[in-house]
This record gives C-alpha cells, structure tokens and sequence, in this order.
C-alpha cells in the first residue's frame, strides 16, 4: 500500500476503533461482587519494560501503531520501531530478560528509579489455563490500574479503560489458550489536564496495575450487577434490580434470603433486566452497633451468585441524619487508601483491616474514603467493623468543566463506584466533588454528576465538600455560599482554622452562618504535626499545636446548630508530591492523627475524647 493510501486506511480504522474501544460506555458494565465469583488470581509476578516515551504505542510518526493495520499483532509488535512503509524482522524489546514487578502495587514503590516516574509501563503476564467449556464464559477483570489503560490477550487488543480507581473487564472466552497465555497491559500515569483527576492533587500519583487482577468464570448467561437494598424511607420493603448478560435474557430469577426463610420469584424481560420488590419482615437492620448482614443468594439458571448485604435505611430531616430512623451524630475521619509502612496505595483485605481498625480506635462510626473511590476491601472491611463510608470520586480542585469528554470520564467514574458498592449497606454518601472553584460550568458539571447519582441509586445521600466563604473579617464570621449546596442533601464543607488561615486561637473568636436547613459535615479540618516533635503548642509542626488546632477548632464546630457531623483531615501522614520540607514533611503531608507508620499522635486523644463523649447523645 503507497503512504497516502495507507494513511487513509489507517485513519478509517482509527474511526472505528475508537467505537470498538468506548471509554466511557453509557451503561455500565461492571461484573460486581468479585469477593464472591468463581475467580483466577492473576497476581503475582509481572514481566514489565518502562517506556517513556510510547515507543512500544506510537509509530515515528506518533501515530497509535494498534490503531492501524496490523493491530491484531500488537502485542508481539511493540516496539519494532514500525514503519508504515516497510515492515522489519527487527525487535527491541524483550519481556524475558525483562525485570518483575509485583501486581497489585504501585511501580513507585517497587524500585528507587520509578519513585517519582509518570509515564508509560508495559507489563506482561503469561499463564495457562483451562478453557471455558461449552455454556461457560471467562472474563478478564482489574481492580484497578492507575490512569489509563490497553489490554492485549495473545496479540489481540482487547479495549482500553480511562480513570485510576475504578474496576473494569473483558471478555476473553474465545481468546484463550491452553497453554502460554499472553497478557500485555499498557498502563500510562501521565497527569492530564482534562484528566479525572487534573494535573494537581494533594496525593502521590502511584502509577500501575494498583488492584487485584483475575479470571472469572461465568456461566453462558449470568448474573452481572444486581442492587438488593432497602427503598428509600422503608424499614422493610426491598426495591432494586438484577441485570443478566448472555444469550436467555428473560428467565426466572429467584432471590433467597435462607436466614429469614425467604423465596421470591421474578422474571427479567428481554433486556436481561428484572425489577426486585418484596417485603422483609423481622430482619435485623444493619447499624454501626449491630452490623448484621445477611446471606443473599441469587439464581438464574445455572448462574448463582451469593452476596452478604446489610439492611438500613438513611434519610435527612431537616437538620437531623437518620440511620433506621433514628438521629445519628457521624463521627469520622477522612482516609487516603495508603499503606504508609509499605509506602505504597492500599489494596489487600490486611491493608483494610489495618486501616479500619485505627478509625474504630478513634471510635469512629464514619469514614470520608477521599478523593477518589477505594477499593472494595476497604468498604467491606468497614461494612464488618460498623462504620459508615462516604465515597467520593476524584473531581477535585480545577477539572476541565468545560470540556465533554472529561464529564463523561467522571460520569463514566461515578456510575461505576455506584454499580460496585451499591449493596454495600455501610454506604450512606455518595460525594461528587472536593473544594472546587465556583462557575457557572462547575455548577453545571456537578449539578449533571447529582443527576446521575440519583438515576442510579435514589436511596443515598448526595453530598460534596465544599468551601467556607468570609463575610468579614473582624471579628471573623463565616457562611457557605456557594450556589451548588442547594443541591446537596448534606452540606460538606472543608476549612483550615488555625493552619491555612490564622493560629489555633482564631477559632474562639469566629463564628459560622448557615442558612441551610440542612444537616452539616465539616469534612475537612486539621493541621500538621510531626510524630515525636514536642514544643510548645505555638510552634508549627509540633504534636502540641496540631493538639491545641483539634481542641479549638471542636469547641468552635460544636457551635453549629445544624452540625451533625465530621471527618478531619486525616487517619494518617500520607504521602504527597506537594509536601517537601526537609526534616519535617520529606514527602508526606503531616496532618495525621497517627503517623505513617502508625503511632499516635496526641491530636488522637483530644479527637478521640470528643467522639466518646458524642456517644451518648
Ligand atoms: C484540602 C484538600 C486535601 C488536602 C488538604 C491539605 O483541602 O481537600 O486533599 O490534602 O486540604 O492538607 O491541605
């Protein structure tokens, strides 16, 4: 083929698979409930090449070389240096002699030399494996790879995802081998400016394959997302849905609850969809003091998937926070999905567990998952212990408001956070965006992601963490003006007394206006302090200032009428690019209540003091 021809072919095929590939599908296609599938760990030892500057991706001429002629080959084909006018027997790389990273993990952590790198990394992962049989089917699935991502199984592109923090799969069944399987991941961790997140964050940019990777073996036609949840305002009536995939989308489906002897029938119409309502009598409600759960098995055919689901209900009134309709005072913490002692992103069930348990010392019954959504061992884990979770997506600071594309990524990560823990009953806040700036585009942008929120799950409660606004200065008084939080069914607010604006001691000076007949989270307070520095509580970064920051700023807080709640920032030290000052930070934003490596800082008690106390009432 001359040039001109072949460009032209190329560009017809780049057209098409850009369909073939949607990022952002409109529905989603999440397969939930990994815990609890028929499942093939693919962790473990990966083969990786970095390569900054794509060469195993684009041509000399920057052109997607998967995007072109010979995209069936790609994965054998990076990095020969193609050429759209000859091809070479020449190949420049080689996974074998290669070095291993260990999946799930960030790269930054696993080498000295990535620490601090944003680019591309290709891995590889070569596996046997029993072909589906004739009525099964195999799903590649990852947890997670952080920003964007390319698949290949045995040569063939499988499709590509965008956004660091949410799951995503394809179907391999008629991919698969027996023997030698190859598996090549592209994963990019280039900040972008219409990126979700943008190119500035107060976190550490862990690039790779981050979450679980496995197999999942589903029978022909199955069960791939349900929601089983309380309606909304209901202690005992059960709405939601179950989706099947596959060839006999109208079936019978039965849904059992053994614990409570309960049986219902329902049948999915022609799309595979079926409408789940029923009465559920007696049932335990789950609640931060009793967080039952119970056994759920659903069946269609010879698909079976079993869930364990809590029952609750959550609602506003006025001021006042129900759970099961009773008053409820959040009592919380914010979390970043780090393990400070590894140095490296959360993700297994003891990470979980390490984390949770240091909110349930605090004697916390709430957790703010921020800024993006966390992986399902850190809602599960903190579904067991009682603690309720505000997840949020990473719209945070100066996303792109004007630009489509980078809604539909949000849009694209808010449905799937919802689609994944939907049965999570410990979820009670869904939050669409942190701190960001006032416009009219932001407006529309967040007030668009509300919208969907609410199509999807009309049970939770919608929030985002905004910013306070000053109406004067002396003597100090403060409102929440921002147009959006008429939107919101909780009023989440950040401020920084006594670290980002003036000394602790401002605190007992200012006071706070809230119009809003609405309940109120201060999602954000705090400052820093570094473990083991003691000095007097006017000296910056010393435990005692941070100590002094918490006693002020709770006394001033308490002082809201509508407060009904809090999640200070933040459990513990996180790591964080923004953060440099030698001796003190090093690389870690110092605002934690337990250092990274877990020891308690004396801000601890004071917070923890206050939650003893909020017990009671
Ligand atoms: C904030 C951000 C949070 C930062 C924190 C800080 O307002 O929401 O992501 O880490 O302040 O430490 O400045």
């Amino acid at each position: 083929m001359k040039p001109v021809q072949f460009q032209i072919a190329a560009i017809i095929l780049l057209l098409l698979s850009g369909e073939a590939f949607a990022q952002y599908p409109d529905k989603t296609q999440q397969i939930i409930n990994l815990p609890n599938r028929d499942t093939i760990s693919l962790n473990g030892t990966w083969k990786y090449i970095v390569d900054p500057y794509e060469n195993g991706y684009y041509n000399y001429r920057y052109q997607p070389i998967d995007q072109q002629e010979n995209a069936s080959q790609v994965s054998e084909a990076i990095f020969n240096d193609y050429h759209p006018t000859y091809k070479t027997d020449r190949v420049e790389y080689d996974f074998d002699q290669s070095g291993e990273l260990t999946v799930p993990g960030s790269w930054n952590y696993q080498d000295d030399k990535l620490f601090y790198y944003e680019g591309t990394i290709w891995y590889r992962k070569k596996f046997d494996c029993h072909l589906p049989k004739s009525g099964e089917r195999m799903f590649l699935y990852f947890g997670a790879a952080n920003y964007e991502t390319h698949v290949y199984l045995n040569g063939k592109k499988l499709g590509m995802h965008v956004g660091g923090f949410t799951p995503f799969n394809f179907e391999i069944t008629s991919f698969l081998k027996e023997k030698d399987n190859s598996l090549v991941v592209k994963v990019d961790n280039k900040r972008k400016k219409e990126g979700v997140p943008t190119l500035n964050t107060d976190w550490f940019n862990y690039g790779g394959i981050t979450r679980d990777v496995a197999l999942v073996k589903v029978s022909e036609t199955f069960i791939r997302n349900y929601c089983i949840q309380l309606k909304k305002g209901s202690l005992d009536q059960i709405e939601g849905y179950i989706n099947l995939e596959g060839k006999d989308l109208s079936q019978k489906i039965t849904v059992e609850i053994p614990e409570l002897k309960l049986k219902k029938e329902f049948t999915s119409d022609e799309n595979g969809h079926a409408t789940v309502q029923f009465s559920l009598t007696k049932a335990i409600l789950w609640s931060p003091e009793n967080p039952k759960l119970y056994e759920v098995n659903i069946i269609a055919g010879r698909s079976k998937v079993t869930d364990n689901i809590g029952f609750r209900s959550i609602e506003t009134k006025g001021p006042d926070i129900l759970l099961n309709g009773k008053p409820v005072f959040l009592r919380g913490i914010s979390i970043h999905e780090e393990n400070g002692i590894r140095g490296d992103r959360a993700w297994s069930a003891d990470d979980a567990k390490m984390i949770m348990g240091k909110a349930k010392k605090l004697n916390c019954n709430f957790v703010r998952l921020a800024h993006y959504p966390h992986n399902e061992n850190m809602i599960r884990e903190a579904e067991r212990l009682g603690l309720m979770v505000w997840a949020e997506i990473p719209v945070y600071w100066t996303i792109d408001w004007e630009n489509e594309s980078t809604y539909k990524n949000a849009e694209a990560q808010l449905s799937d956070m919802i689609c994944r823990d939907i049965n999570r009953a410990n979820v009670i806040i869904w939050s669409v965006a942190n701190e960001t700036p006032v416009s009219d585009a932001r407006t529309k942008f967040l007030t668009s992601l509300i919208a969907k929120a609410r199509e999807l799950d009309n049970t939770r409660l919608i929030s985002a963490a905004l910013e306070k606004h000053t109406i004067t200065d002396n003597p100090p008084l403060f409102a929440i003006e921002d147009p959006f939080a008429r939107y919101v069914d909780v009023l989440s607010f950040n401020q920084y007394l006594g670290w980002y604006d003036g000394l602790p001691e401002k605190c007992s000076r200012s006071t706070w206006t809230i119009k809003f007949d609405k309940p109120v989270i201060i999602s954000e307070f705090g400052g820093g302090a570094k473990y083991g520095f003691h000095a007097d509580k006017d000296t910056r970064w010393c435990e005692e200032f941070q100590e002094e920051l918490y006693k002020q700023n709770l006394e001033m807080l308490d002082k809201i009428p509508q407060l009904r709640g809090m999640t200070p920032w933040i459990l513990s030290d996180f790591r964080s690019p923004r953060r440099l000052l030698p001796g003190i930070q090093d690389g870690w934003n110092r605002k934690g209540l337990f250092s990274e490596k877990g020891e308690k800082k004396k801000a601890f008690y004071i917070l923890k003091k206050y939650y003893d106390q909020k017990i009671t009432h």
